[in-house]
């Protein structure tokens, strides 16, 4: 089919990510730019993904989606887990932030809407499996958790934490107009090596480690987040903060709790099968 009639004809940035070719010269310097920052810094932004033209349609349909986002606010500790009973009272694994903000899930998007269409679209997944460079990718297969909308709104906070999935894939729709700044300290924790003293010092309040990546509509983000603690700034002002993003994973079958549907989708039954 001619080029011109597909959907993400003037919408996703082809000249500069040429995707559906990835022995494409151009696509292969991206490509290795992005694994450069992932190994250097564990994240990869890739400005510009979308057109200004798709970064506005993608507005009009989030914005339209917005409403029907589930809000939640819990508390809880940046290892998302609940801590030992034997740690002691002031151990950073018992310190604890508060989070609010909204969840569209998977099973709430229209079939056409374009950030549906992008994260079950062939060619975006596997520039995104090169990016990781790993050898299989798979989209996640839960109804909710596969691809969500985050919508967070003034006064919303998404704190400290480490993620519990290797990575994770953004696309930032629109910014607040202050705050809502993704921040994050770089491999601050290792494997082998929690790192409580400076995790520790940084929930505290010292910033030595923390980078910003500020919030551009259209940007594309690989994001490591297992090793790197990261959050999201508070929103200020009536703008909401939207952001979509895609659960992929290196094996099939990554499907959510219920505990975690329950807490990020207000239920645990999906609204319709078959998706
Ligand atoms: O909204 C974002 O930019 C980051 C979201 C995030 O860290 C998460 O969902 O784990
Ligand atoms: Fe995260």
């Amino acid at each position: 089919m001619a080029l011109e009639n597909q959907w993400f004809q003037g919408l996703v940035d082809l000249e500069v990510y040429p995707i559906l070719d990835l022995e494409n010269r151009k696509i292969k310097e991206v490509i290795s730019r992005a694994k450069c920052q992932l190994d250097q810094l564990g994240a990869a932004e890739m400005t510009g993904f979308l057109t200004p033209h798709g970064v506005k349609k993608l507005t009009e349909e989030s914005v339209q989606m917005e409403q029907s986002a589930y809000w939640n606010a819990l508390t809880g500790n940046a290892y998302l887990d609940e801590p030992e009973a034997s740690l002691p009272e002031n151990h950073i694994r018992r310190w604890t932030e508060s989070t609010s903000l909204g969840a569209v899930g998977y099973d709430q998007f229209p079939e056409h809407f374009l950030l549906r269409r992008i994260y079950e679209w062939e060619p975006f997944m596997n520039f995104i499996r090169e990016v990781l460079s790993l050898p299989k990718l798979y989209r996640y297969a839960d109804p909710m958790g596969a691809l969500n909308l985050s919508v967070m709104k003034k006064g919303d906070y998404l704190r400290w934490h480490f993620d519990q999935s290797d990575f994770v894939t953004s696309l930032a729709v629109r910014n607040s107009e202050v705050g809502g700044e993704f921040e994050y300290a770089p491999r601050i924790r290792a494997p082998k090596n929690e790192n409580y003293e400076d995790v520790g010092k940084l929930l505290k309040g010292d910033r030595t480690k923390v980078v910003t990546i500020p919030n551009h509509p259209g940007t594309l983000l690989v994001f490591q987040g297992r090793y790197s603690i990261h959050r999201v700034t508070e929103i200020q002002g009536e703008t909401s903060r939207l952001i979509g993003l895609f659960g992929y994973a290196d094996e099939p079958g990554v499907m959510s709790s219920d505990y975690l549907r329950k807490i990020r989708y207000g239920r645990t039954s999906p609204l319709k099968q078959g998706i």
